[in-house]
């Protein structure tokens, strides 16, 4: 693998959408060629899948369920876009990846986190990012925001003890790779968390050369 991988992640509301940009065109500028993509989606099949997880239609979906369609979504997702984008040379920028899975399938949902260990490396192999930005900032301000933003989808719907186990989780998973994550405190305004942005991946970057 030649290229970089770089992945945001952020519990609801904390701003990924809307720094997603601001850390595509901080790469462009430093002279990568950036592949952007989103899970779950990313392809046709995973956008499908994307629709079938978040969407209402299957409220109540079981557990086991909604972790085997992420990881589904994940498998295409790797196999049609970001294992030829590394290989390519490209610098991936995704939108969540199997971090989001830790904290929403196993510690939200409870699923036994050795489970989806099996499965990560069942679908990834070795491959791991190499840099994990996440946005973090207190549940009730998450919620408040994204409350304000849009209709709450699927997962948005969970009750407030659900999000502090995604955050727990997040946290938890921060401390135990401490090589490749990065907490930026989300909770300050939109420069504050920019500025912070810029930070990690003028380190990054450097550390890279
Ligand atoms: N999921 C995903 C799993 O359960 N398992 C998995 O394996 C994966 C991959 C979809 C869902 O799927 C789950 C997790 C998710 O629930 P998503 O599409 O990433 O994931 O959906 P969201 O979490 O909703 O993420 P978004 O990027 O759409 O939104 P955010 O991060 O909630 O934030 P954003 O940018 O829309 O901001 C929310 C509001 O806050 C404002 C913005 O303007 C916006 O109105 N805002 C700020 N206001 C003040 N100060 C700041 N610093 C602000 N930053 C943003």
């Amino acid at each position: 693998m030649l290229g970089l991988f770089i992945t945001l992640e952020g519990s609801e509301g904390a701003g990924k959408s809307t720094n997603l940009g601001y850390i595509h065109d901080y790469l462009v500028n430093a002279g990568h060629d950036v592949m952007q993509t989103r899970e779950p989606g990313g392809t046709p099949l995973s956008e499908h899948i994307r629709n079938l997880l978040l969407g209402h239609e299957y409220d109540g979906m079981a557990d086991d369920s909604e972790l085997l369609l992420m990881f589904a979504a994940r498998a295409e997702h790797l196999a049609k876009r970001i294992i030829p984008a590394l290989t390519a040379g490209k610098t991936v920028l995704c939108d969540r990846f199997t971090d989001a899975t830790y904290a929403y399938q196993g510690y939200g949902r409870g699923i036994p986190l050795e489970r989806i260990a099996r499965l990560e490396d069942w679908v990834q192999g070795p491959l791991r990012p190499d840099l994990t930005l996440f946005l973090d900032l207190p549940v009730e301000l998450g919620m408040k925001r994204a409350g304000e933003r849009s209709a709450p989808d699927r997962f948005e719907k969970q009750q407030m003890e659900f999000f502090d186990k995604v955050r727990h989780g997040y946290l938890d998973r921060a401390r135990q790779f401490p090589q490749r994550y990065r907490v930026i405190d989300a909770s300050v305004n939109l420069e504050q968390v920019q500025s912070q942005i810029s930070t990690v991946l003028a380190d990054f970057l450097e550390s890279r050369k």
